[in-house]
């Protein structure tokens, strides 16, 4: 069994915070509304994030893990086979191709919720959206020489986020005048890329970028501004689980350390108007943001 498209909805409401972004899940012809936040779990294949001393996460060890966060509450997984961290080395789409593909397959037979793919490279977009994916999410927002037309191509839903420079270099100091308005025209001017491209609009999902070519302040910034994107009317998705923001505010604690941080983050981001979570942790934060979801519901 495959699970089809998420399919991205307009605002169909509006309250004190503003326009309220609405999203419907299609998955195998069921419709589910996701107008409250929802959270996406991080599956990541590179091997630097796991710590078995193994190559590749074996399709099993990662379907394990998508288990657990689906019976979390998590509403989307996301995969990833590239490392973007600060300093991160590129790898080859074969390479990430071989990392993806097995665990999408397998994913995508047995789990009920939709896969996003984290990726660049219009290649990866394609055959992880034939193997199962129902969702692109480019750290790139579709820069990559053929990715608009790859996204447009395989007709799901994409994530456009913000970076300044490349993984490699992005947070040697990073410098804006205004770092709220340039994210903002920056994620503009991708959206209208993709509606010229072919992508509709209600397909489009925005982002940031937490740490992406970012300081400290910077991040705090837009976290803080953060609703000023919504009047981009698109949903908001926001990456801020474990990241080093969490860890230089908590006295630069190891990764693991940075639990609670990162879910106060999510709250604030949820206040400030996120539809969408992504983060490692997803019990903590599911349990958070219905609270957090709550007060904002509330008129
Ligand atoms: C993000 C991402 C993020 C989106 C990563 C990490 C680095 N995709 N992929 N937003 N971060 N959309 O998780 O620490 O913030 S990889």
């Amino acid at each position: 069994m495959m699970f089809p498209a998420l399919s991205v909805d307009l605002p169909v409401s509006t309250d004190k915070l503003g326009p309220r972004n609405s999203l419907i899940f299609d998955c195998a012809g069921k419709s589910h509304d996701l107008g409250s936040p929802q959270v996406m779990g991080i599956l990541n294949l590179t091997p630097d994030s796991f710590s078995d001393g193994g190559r590749y996460y074996r399709p099993e060890t990662a379907l394990r893990h998508a288990i657990k966060m689906v019976d979390e509450g998590a509403a989307i997984i996301d995969i990833g086979g590239e490392s973007t961290r600060p300093g991160a080395q590129p790898v080859t789409a074969e390479e990430e191709l071989e990392r993806v593909i097995p665990v999408i397959e397998t994913l995508a037979e047995n789990i009920p919720i939709p896969i996003s793919i984290d990726t660049s490279k219009p290649l990866v977009m394609r055959e992880a959206v034939s193997a199962g994916a129902g969702m692109i999410n480019d750290v790139l927002a579709l820069r990559e020489q053929g990715a608009l037309q790859a996204a447009a191509e395989t007709a799901v839903p994409v994530c456009l986020m913000h970076m300044q420079g490349k993984p490699r270099t992005m947070q040697n100091a990073p410098h804006y005048d205004n770092v709220v308005e340039e994210v903002k025209t920056f994620l503009q001017q991708r959206m209208d890329a993709c509606e010229s491209a072919g992508i509709a609009r209600h397909k489009i999902v925005i982002d940031p970028g937490f740490g992406f070519g970012k300081s400290l302040q910077h991040n705090l910034k837009l976290l803080k501004e953060l609703h000023t994107l919504s009047s981009l009317n698109t949903p908001l998705l926001v990456g801020i689980s474990r990241k080093s923001m969490i860890g230089s505010l908590l006295g630069d604690v190891s990764v693991d350390q940075r639990i609670f941080g990162s879910v106060a983050a999510a709250v604030v981001a949820v206040i400030e108007g996120a539809t969408i979570i992504r983060v490692h942790d997803v019990r903590e934060t599911v349990e958070a943001l219905k609270v957090a979801s709550a007060v904002r519901a509330i008129s």
